[in-house]
């Protein structure tokens, strides 16, 4: 699998949208796409990975998800947080790309943008495509969410209320409206968005949408948003054609959250691991070379559902005042607990990691012993899967092997060799058992506090 080079120069790239015959080539000897995933329930620090590796890229693309999502950057001091907008932005010879995958509520990226532009960020929208076809995230979906939350009560999932659920609900039963309907005839988008209103109010009578208002705001968000628009599936292919280019895929969200391999319905609504990459770019399988999966040195996760490892206790709270584990999005507290690799086995299983990065290993540094979960038992039996119900997952124990802690600050060390061997032992037995070499330790929340592996 070929690495990850650096080439910029996007002119000839802007060209027109024509369909051509594919050159992209079947062979073993270019993947240009390298993917950038979670491995647990989130937050294991994809942005920071997806900047570090952007700095290489020509393109960095979100192809699932929405602005559920909250992926944080550091850069020199400078803080920044992503929801809709790829983390690669912040490299000024990255081209964005929000692809057809993603669910898109216009007002907030026009937000994320503008937030972003005050924080330093130049020159974005020039930077900026989205695809045609992204279903849009209206505002009353985001009150159906609010809406479908407190109706299950005791067994709410604990969404980010953005309306996620409830836009790809509209895709699904084919009622959504995507882009390409926005920059149409807008007589015409106006009665779907109507059709649409409607048919939520039979089952949501409370839903409370001002529907000339709402109507009137998008006409003026067509024209703000019209210049971004393209047909990304060919405007990707250039890019995967060209055979120099570098292109960065960053996953929202994550595999344990995915629609299909997650806990369901303790889930998100899109597919978090490797084939949304694909379904939501337009990209075919043989170009990906390296799928990254990125792994969070402990455990969190936000929302409700079942959390084999969890530390309910003293040791939890220190995990989340270490890691200032709060939602980027919701601002809510994660839970936290141990790492679990009967998890992380079967995440690599559907991803096929070719490299991982372990990320917040300095959170660890002042523990005594860290302990991490290498079985689970179930009624008196070893469990040899992930299990598929969320019922069972909250009923299982869990072996766990315990090993000494290195009570040594990790922050300032770079290389390898320098980390305690106490800390190697940790990484070494993340790397031995699911059989993938570590490429990436994160030592620090900015870009810099990073040991390559060769
Ligand atoms: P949703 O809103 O419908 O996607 O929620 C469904 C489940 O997916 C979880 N989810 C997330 N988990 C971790 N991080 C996410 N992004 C934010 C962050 C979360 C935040 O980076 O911190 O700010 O709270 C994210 N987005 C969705 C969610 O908790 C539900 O379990
Ligand atoms: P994402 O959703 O996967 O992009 O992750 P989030 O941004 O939601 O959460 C990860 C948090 O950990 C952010 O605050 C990052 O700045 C921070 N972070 C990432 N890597 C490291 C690391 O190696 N060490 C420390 N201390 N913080 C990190
Ligand atoms: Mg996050």
């Amino acid at each position: 699998r070929t690495s990850i080079r650096k080439v910029t120069g996007l002119d000839s790239m802007n060209g027109g949208e024509t369909v051509v015959p594919s050159k992209v080539p079947r062979t073993e000897e270019r993947r240009p796409v390298t993917v950038v995933l979670g491995t647990q329930w989130g937050d294991e620090g994809k942005g920071k990975v997806v900047d570090m590796l952007a700095t290489k890229a020509d393109v960095c693309c979100r192809c699932q998800g929405g602005n559920n999502a909250g992926h944080s950057v550091h850069v020199d001091g400078a803080e920044y947080a992503f929801h809709l907008l790829p983390s690669g932005i912040v490299n000024p010879d990255c081209v964005a790309v929000i692809g057809n995958g993603v669910v898109v509520h216009l007002p907030q990226m026009f937000h994320e943008l503008e937030t972003n532009e005050k924080n330093g960020l130049c020159d974005m929208k020039d930077r900026l495509v989205i695809s045609d076809r992204c279903h849009i995230v209206f505002d009353f979906h985001q009150q159906m969410d609010g809406l479908q939350e407190s109706g299950r009560g005791q067994k709410s999932i604990g969404t980010t209320k953005k309306g996620i659920g409830p836009a790809y609900s509209s895709k699904a039963t084919r009622n959504g409206l995507r882009i390409c309907d926005l920059m149409g005839d807008f007589a015409h988008f106006s009665e779907k968005f109507r059709n649409l209103v409607d048919q939520y109010r039979t089952i949501f009578p409370d839903l409370e949408v001002d529907v000339a208002a709402e109507l009137a705001k998008y006409k003026e968000l067509r024209e703000r948003v019209r210049p971004l628009v393209r047909e990304t599936v060919s405007y990707l292919h250039k890019f995967l054609e060209a055979g120099d280019k570098m292109i960065l895929v960053e996953g929202a969200q994550s595999t344990i959250l995915d629609i299909d391999f997650g806990l369901y319905p303790y889930v998100t609504s899109s597919n978090c691991s490797i084939g949304g990459v694909c379904t939501g770019l337009g990209i075919p399988p043989h170009v990906i070379g390296d799928v990254v999966g990125v792994v969070k040195a402990y455990l969190t996760r936000v929302g409700a559902g079942g959390f084999p490892t969890e530390l309910d206790n003293e040791m939890g709270k220190l995990l989340l005042d270490r890691g200032h584990e709060y939602g980027v999005t919701t601002g809510r507290p994660r839970r936290c607990g141990w790492l679990d690799l009967i998890m992380l086995s079967y995440s690599n299983m559907i991803n096929g990691f070719t490299g991982l990065a372990v990320t917040k290993l300095d959170i660890l540094d002042v523990f005594d012993e860290v302990k991490v979960g290498v079985a689970y038992h179930l009624d008196g039996e070893k469990v040899e899967t992930f299990p598929a119900s969320d019922d069972d997952l909250k009923r299982l124990e869990v072996e766990y092997l315990t090993l000494p802690g290195w009570k040594t600050n990790t922050e300032d060390v770079r290389k390898w060799e320098d980390l305690p061997k106490n800390a190697q032992r940790y990484i070494e037995v993340i790397r031995d058992k699911l059989k993938v070499p570590v490429r990436w330790i994160g030592v620090g929340k900015d870009r810099n506090s990073m040991i390559e592996i060769p």
